[in-house]
């Protein structure tokens, strides 16, 4: 961490990625970043690839986009983000500033920074951060133990999925020693939907597909069904969920058709490792929860492949 800790210190100018197709740990993670840094005096901006989905509009993430960024920063740090494929077009931020930094906790991580500080057995990107907010001598205030909380409580599905440790719950319990309300920020994340996203989901749990035994679940959503639920296809939050409820199910995949491209999400319930899978698809991943998308195949035959591939997975 120390070569990351210099990195920072010695920047003035800093631009916050996450990755695309921005979640809340990336959102929290760079907001939590964004306002240690300028707790310390630096200049930082959080800039966003896109909308976010409004399910995070809880969060009043002020970011800015692309065209109102700097010309140049001292130092451009990437959160959550395994790939550089994964910043878009603001790869451009990235080529241009004077150093560049990753903190992350995908294992498919490609070290594309200059100082890459990745931990693949935390749970999430804000777990990581916690300790380097830290380490740059930031003190923790109930503001960046709310951004903290955020990140780490979404990518542990509110702390029920196996990537929790013991050091997840130590820095949960930081967090919440600062007076957060974690209650309220749960509710947000996990138990509240918009009306129109209540009834797709309905709509979806009437109809998940089950194959090889029940051991592939799978949601699969053409891009006319978004338009019929008057839902856009990032507002709808991880639909693979719904799938991975499915008793015997051991690979949960969902495949949506947007605009542009056909995506993929995939959800291991222990067996099987949907990091590995997901790299057959060109995407990456964790062991338990990946993504992979591609402008290149259509719906079908990308429903297809995902059959294929689970079969020879389950008889390997
Ligand atoms: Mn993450």
């Amino acid at each position: 961490m120390k070569d990351l800790i210099e990195i920072i210190k010695n920047a003035q100018s800093v631009a916050i990625l996450g990755h695309i197709s921005e979640d809340a740990d990336s959102v929290g993670s760079s907001l939590a970043m964004r306002y240690a840094l300028r707790k310390l005096g630096k200049t930082a901006d959080v800039i966003f690839s896109a909308r976010l989905e409004q399910r995070l509009s809880f969060m009043n993430a002020d970011g800015i986009f692309k065209e109102e960024a700097r010309e140049e920063y001292d130092l451009c740090l990437c959160l959550d983000c395994g790939d550089i494929k994964r910043l878009g077009d603001r790869e451009e931020i990235f080529r241009k500033a004077k150093h560049t930094a990753s903190v992350d906790h995908h294992i498919t991580n490609t070290n594309f920074a200059e100082v890459n500080y990745v931990i693949p057995d935390a749970a999430a990107c804000g777990e990581i951060l916690y300790d380097v907010i830290c380490g740059l001598g930031c003190e923790l205030d109930k503001t960046l133990a709310e951004y903290l909380f955020i990140a780490i409580a979404s990518d542990t599905g509110s702390f029920k999925y196996s990537n929790v440790s013991p050091k997840t719950m130590r820095t949960a319990a930081a967090l919440l020693e600062q007076g957060i309300d974690n209650a309220y920020l749960s509710r947000m994340l996990f138990d509240t939907e918009p009306e129109a996203v209540m009834h797709f989901k309905g709509a979806l749990m009437s109809r998940v597909e089950t194959y090889h035994s029940g051991r592939l679940a799978m949601i699969c959503v053409d891009k006319t069904e978004f338009e019929k639920f008057g839902v856009a296809e990032k507002d709808m939050g991880d639909i693979v969920n719904i799938a991975r409820m499915t008793a015997g199910c051991e690979i949960a995949v969902s495949v949506r058709e947007t605009e542009d491209k056909v995506k993929l999400s995939f959800r291991s319930n222990g067996r099987y490792d949907v990091g590995e899978l997901a790299m057959r698809f060109g995407g990456g991943g964790h062991k338990m929860a990946s993504g992979a998308s591609s402008d290149s195949i259509s719906f079908l035959d990308m429903k297809q492949k995902v059959i294929d591939f689970c079969g020879e997975l389950f008889n390997d």
